[in-house]
């Protein structure tokens, strides 16, 4: 994905992302060092999280896609057809096909802060399903979002697979869950992916693989702050790191300096010592409780919850 040159990304004189540059100088001053996780989405970040999706040892999405496949009539029954489908960061996603080939929607709306990719998913969706209307909506949903006056009086499904709410902290998830109420409105159901706790050994492994994928995924970040923020920071020297946190189930990414080690980003100095880290990831996972009451919190009602044969992932409706 790239939204560069998009009127939502702020850039300065020099062609610098204003937001990326604060992000990273305020989170590298902090003792435990931290880059928020969404600055892991460049051109080759992106690539390297769908070559993710492939590997063996990433189970997620071959788990949700397993129950959209084989659910489809449940689907069915428990959302009913003529609801505008608004898909909350629509991705290259294979996924979107197969809920909407089953429910009759009477018109999808992706959301997407990536123009360019937006419209490229747009164009494949209308080509997929002639005669279901499509309105792609350029914009950040961590806000509330106008919706396209043609769906005005359609009732809404909003679709958030992926189980990206678990790459948020609570109190940010809430909040996003309230702002996707307010998007879609009284009466709207939400159909989301959560990602369940599981054996350490898999979930360590999903983050860890064996191909080295997700290593380079989250080594990508150190090389896109010296790229576009001029830093010095020696990538080869960082180690991946997939810890899972048992007191807050979720996994934590983490770049370890094996040594101390000094650099600049933007002008200004840091410095790790050895065995410190910076923290670039959460990927929370949940329980048929914790979901529920993130749900609740969020101001939406559990209704239905499917999971995938091995009980690995769970798809969640809940209604405004
Ligand atoms: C996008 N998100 C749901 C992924 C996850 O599983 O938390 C991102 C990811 N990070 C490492 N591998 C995959």
């Amino acid at each position: 994905t790239t939204n560069k040159g998009l009127a939502l990304v702020d850039l300065d004189e020099d062609g610098v992302d204003r937001a990326f540059r604060a992000d990273v100088l305020e989170g590298l001053a902090q003792a435990q060092k931290a880059v928020p996780a969404r600055w892991l989405y460049d051109d080759a970040g992106s690539q390297l999280f769908e070559d993710i999706t492939q590997l063996k040892e990433y189970y997620p999405t071959r788990a949700e896609t397993e129950i959209l496949t084989d659910r489809g009539s449940e689907f069915a029954d428990a959302i009913g057809p003529g609801r505008a489908v608004v898909e909350f960061g629509s991705g290259s996603s294979v996924k979107t096909p197969l809920l909407l080939r089953c429910i009759e929607p009477a018109a999808y709306v992706p959301l997407d802060i990536a123009g360019d990719f937006l419209r490229a998913a747009a164009a494949d969706l209308s080509a997929k399903f002639p005669g279901l209307p499509v309105h792609p909506v350029e914009a950040d949903f961590v806000r509330r979002v106008e919706l396209p006056g043609e769906v005005a009086d359609m009732p809404k499904l909003g679709f958030f697979p992926g189980s990206t709410i678990g790459n948020m902290v609570p109190r940010t998830a809430v909040d996003l869950l309230r702002t996707m109420r307010e998007t879609l409105g009284e009466g709207s159901k939400l159909l989301i992916g959560m990602d369940l706790i599981k054996s350490r050994k898999v979930l360590k492994a999903a983050y860890d693989d064996a191909k080295g994928v997700t290593a380079e995924f989250n080594r990508n970040l150190a090389r896109r702050i010296n790229r576009e923020l001029g830093g010095t920071i020696p990538v080869d020297a960082l180690r991946h790191e997939a810890r899972w946190s048992d007191d807050l189930a979720r996994i934590e990414m983490h770049l370890v300096a094996d040594d101390d080690m000094e650099f600049e980003v933007a002008g200004r100095r840091f410095a790790l010592a050895s065995g410190e880290s910076i923290h670039t990831e959460n990927s929370h996972k949940f329980s048929r409780r914790s979901g529920n009451t993130l749900l609740l919190a969020g101001g939406w009602t559990p209704v239905r919850r499917w999971l995938d044969r091995k009980e690995r992932f769970s798809l969640i409706l809940a209604e405004a």
